[in-house]
């Protein structure tokens, strides 16, 4: 009977650990992925690709490919060169844009880039002519100290003087390898232009279901409502599929043409080849110290590669990086210059972490040095410099403002979680017997969730609760923390709630599932929505049972009240008659369909501390990860077994990235590393003994009081690692190791002892 009680977010379902429902379907092989869509009359797209890094295009030959049988058209250049451009976000002022080839006319500027798409009936009678179309070719020099695309500076303090006054001075420069942002199911694309409804439907494996519509309606110069984006099902994506590509266009403008549906699906090599690739850049610092281990002024320079177009959010991770430092930590004077160029390679875009992980990597690899430095336990000058509880809100030397956390809590935990001290005697006495083993801490923060996304609530006609989010999935269980946030607001339970996701014609506009946005902004937008839903159709009911509308009260089935006799309506009932009666119909709209856009109040800063415990063969020099302490602070968690399955999966991300993985260019701008039997990603067997605990600080700035967790993993995890390597190589003399941290790299670091100045002694 309570009205109020209703109005505050009750948390039966929010903080319980459902099971997802998505996964009936998924393991039953029900699941609907665009390789899934069937259509009649379905053509097929592969895509001849340039195998220079840089060459001048003399003539392109596609008469073979054209002859072929089943081959219906070959796309090329001009036609297609003269398209749209898919737009860039400039989140950083004064950036260059670079053009966007859906087919390069003239100018060929990466291995790998589409240079010719051919139209077939089968898949692999495409696949067959695209592999005769040649290109007659000038070869050019790769482009060399360009012009950057982007620059930018964070300046604050007296940083001069922060160094003059300096007790030490430690630097550090670590080179981040470029890795692929590896999803189980490769890129794809399917589209069908229907001429009799004049609408091009598009199914798309991406994390951004509405900017897909806007990229394509830019670049086929088609109007947004004559575009339907659908995000299926997706094999996941991790910042890999954010942004629209040049194939996708391509498999567009096919159907667009041909009338007929058109599908492509994209093999790991061209992933690797074509796809966005994730860090990459080379990050130097140093550390400014008092006597006493405080931190005094970071002087740092970031230079990131850029590729050769620019995704949506090319200078994201860059923008990141520099604004994630000085960390968690107190270090009021920095000057951070921070540049982006472009090369002859695959575009550099965001990754699972984008940007947080290198501002992580060198904060605590400046930390463990001032340590040593100081001769200071590592734990130790960490809790020296981390900001305190009570300065949240706090505005950081880059100006972000942190919005809350408790990271000298993060770091007591964690020590206590991982029995720090007798970890330590332990890593001594086995040194003492000639083991290589070592202990490395890494604390982070991740700034997630800022902007604005959308929902919609809506009372179907067969009595069904539907909330659509303009947020999209990629596999993270999003159909169930949702509908657990939806049914706390209802007072009902989770499986009575249909979300409606990915789909731009049914869905309200939003930015998509990236940047650990979708539970702080998209489950806030959702809760927002389903309050005002529930009081429309609170008023409704009321009306309908001539009652107070505060004396109704919320049953699992719908409204209810007691006064003066028991008496109520179901949700279907309410269904029903919001539609068969007009009047009713007319004041409250059809199914109370409630839209609401809700922006964050500021940005919501995840953190977390992780310590990890190494062990490195003698011998052969391979690297075990023995255990993973690690402590995380995602503020409300809404489903908390959805947030360990995602701490689990960044972390082996992470942790493939520290120990193995690597996208080698050679000199002449080939990929060497283009399917798995040369590029590494971690299997069951490198993961680690996990030990995982969490505190909440909620964030004041979305009503949740979520924060993100889905990129933790690969933002905290490698530099515990690398640490962990360093102190564990220590006794050989060694100072510094960059990722990954392969086998070979330590055994050589063992002979020769290792610096970041080279290989010396
Ligand atoms: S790297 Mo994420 O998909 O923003």
């Amino acid at each position: 009977m309570d009205r109020t009680r209703d109005q505050v977010l009750r948390t039966q379902w929010v903080g319980q650990p459902l099971r997802r429902f998505e996964d009936a379907a998924l393991v039953t092989g029900k699941g609907q992925f665009v390789d899934d869509i069937k259509l009649p009359e379905t053509l097929f797209i592969e895509f001849a690709r340039s195998n220079h890094a840089r060459a001048l295009i003399v003539s392109l030959n596609t008469t073979d490919a054209e002859n072929m049988p089943g081959v219906i058209t070959v796309l090329r250049a001009p036609e297609p060169g003269t398209l749209g451009h898919a737009a860039v976000n400039r989140v950083l002022p004064d950036m260059r844009t670079l053009p966007f080839p859906v087919l390069p006319v003239s100018e060929i500027n990466a291995v790998g880039q589409p240079i010719a798409a051919v139209v077939a009936t089968r898949a692999s009678v495409a696949a067959d002519a695209a592999a005769l179309i040649e290109a007659e070719i000038e070869p050019v020099p790769l482009w060399e100290d360009e012009e950057p695309v982007y620059r930018h500076e964070h300046k604050a303090g007296d940083v001069s003087a922060a160094f003059a006054a300096a007790e030490h001075i430690v630097r550090v420069t670590v080179e981040h390898e470029r890795v692929a942002p590896v999803a189980l199911e490769p890129r794809a694309a399917m589209a069908f232009w229907d001429e009799g409804a004049q609408m091009l439907n598009v199914w798309l494996s991406t994390q951004t279901p509405h900017r897909a519509r806007s990229d394509l309606a830019a670049i086929l110069n088609l109007s947004e409502k004559k575009i339907r984006v659908i995000a299926p099902d997706v094999g996941g994506a991790f910042g890999g599929k954010a942004s629209l590509y040049p194939e996708d266009a391509l498999v567009a403008l096919a159907s667009l043409k041909l009338k007929r549906p058109v599908k492509w699906r994209g093999s790991r090599t061209e992933d690797f080849l074509a796809a966005t690739q994730g860090r990459g850049a080379t990050i130097s610092g140093e550390l400014a110290l008092d006597r006493d281990g405080k931190f005094l002024g970071l002087r740092a320079r970031l230079d990131y590669p850029l590729g050769h177009w620019l995704p949506y959010s090319a200078a994201v991770p860059g923008k990141n990086a520099a604004r994630c430092l000085p960390g968690p930590y107190v270090c009021g004077d920095v000057d951070i210059v921070l540049e982006g160029r472009a090369e002859n390679t695959a575009a550099v875009g965001i990754y699972r972490g984008a940007g947080r992980p290198e501002a992580a990597m060198l904060m605590e690899r400046l930390a463990d040095k001032a340590a040593q430095a100081l001769g200071l336990d590592p734990a130790e000058i960490r809790r020296r410099n981390l900001i305190p509880a009570d300065a949240f809100p706090y505005r950081t030397a880059t100006g972000s403002v942190l919005d809350s956390g408790d990271y000298p809590q993060l770091l007591e935990l964690a020590k206590q979680k991982a029995g720090y001290d007798d970890a330590l005697r332990l890593r001594n006495e086995r040194r003492a017997e000639g083991e290589v083993c070592g202990v490395g801490i890494a604390v982070y923060t991740e700034p997630c969730g800022q902007g604005w996304e959308s929902a919609e609530v809506r009372l179907d006609p067969d009595g069904t609760l539907v909330a659509a989010t303009g947020a999209s999935a990629q596999g993270q269980g999003r159909e169930t923390a949702y509908a657990q946030i939806v049914a706390d607001a209802l007072r009902t339970r989770p499986e009575r709630i249909k979300i409606d996701h990915g789909d731009t014609a049914s869905c309200p506009t939003g930015i998509g599932a990236l940047a650990s946005r979708s539970t702080p902004i998209g489950g806030s937008a959702l809760l927002k929505a389903t309050e005002q839903f529930r009081e429309k159709a609170r008023l409704c009911a009321a009306r309908l049972l001539q009652a107070d509308p505060e004396q109704l009260a919320l049953t699992e089935s719908g409204f209810e009240t007691a006064i003066p006799v028991r008496r109520g309506l179901t949700w279907r009932d309410l269904a029903r008659i919001a539609r068969a009666d007009a009047e009713i119909a007319a004041e409250f709209g059809k199914g109370f369909r409630t839209h609401c856009v809700y922006e964050a109040e500021g940005e919501a800063w995840s953190s977390g501390c992780v310590i990890a415990f190494v062990t490195i063969d003698a011998e052969t020099g391979v690297l075990t990860v023995d255990r993973i302490v690690w402590v995380d602070d995602a503020g409300t968690v809404v489903n908390p077994m959805l947030a360990e399955g995602q701490m689990i999966g960044g972390l082996a991300q992470g942790l493939g990235e520290a120990m193995l993985e690597r996208l080698v260019y050679d000199e002449d701008g080939q990929l060497v590393t283009a399917s798995f039997m040369d590029y590494a990603i971690p299997r069951a067997t490198h993961m680690p003994e996990l030990v995982l605990g969490k505190i909440e600080t909620q964030s004041p700035f979305n009503v949740l009081g979520a924060k993100g967790i889905g990129e933790a993993g690969c933002v905290g995890v490698p530099a515990a690692i690398v640490n962990a390597a360093v102190d564990a190589l220590k006794p050989f003399g060694v100072t510094h190791l960059d990722m990954p941290l392969t086998g070979e790299k330590l055994w050589s670091a063992m002979q020769n002892g290792m610096t970041e100045e080279g290989t010396k002694r």
